[in-house]
């Protein structure tokens, strides 16, 4: 999508801290950090957000939140753990409308969310 921030940072045309890519995903620090570590990962397909999923998306689902994972243990939080988090629409508190997983670590998160 040209108009899509997201989409942007995958071309290159917007500069990022990667952490992650392979042909599916790029992962990279979030501009605006709520925890010690906050990363994002993101499907390179542009889906707006995840209610627009289909049943034939489910495997990528499943592995947007494993490389989440994966790249989070690598980075050492494996032990303590960490947040996954995905935000949808309005009242999920979403701003960039190109799906995403954010991962908070490196701090004690509260529960519930405010
Ligand atoms: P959400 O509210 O769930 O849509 O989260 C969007 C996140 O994206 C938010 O935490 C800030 C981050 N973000 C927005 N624009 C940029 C950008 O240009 N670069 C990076 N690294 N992160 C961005």
């Amino acid at each position: 999508m040209d108009d899509c921030i997201f989409c942007k940072i995958i071309k290159g045309e917007i500069p990022s801290k990667k952490i992650f890519e392979d042909d599916e995903f790029l992962a990279f620090h979030d501009v605006n950090p709520q925890a010690p570590l906050h990363f994002l990962v993101i499907p390179k397909r542009h889906i707006p957000n995840i209610m627009e999923t289909a049943e034939a998306d489910a495997g990528l689902l499943g592995r947007l939140l494993f490389r989440s994972q994966k790249i989070a243990a690598g980075l050492g939080f494996g032990e303590k753990g960490a947040r996954f988090v995905i935000n949808c629409k309005a009242d999920g508190g979403q701003t960039v409308d190109h799906l995403h997983c954010h991962v908070l670590g490196g701090r004690s998160l509260q529960w519930p969310p405010g």
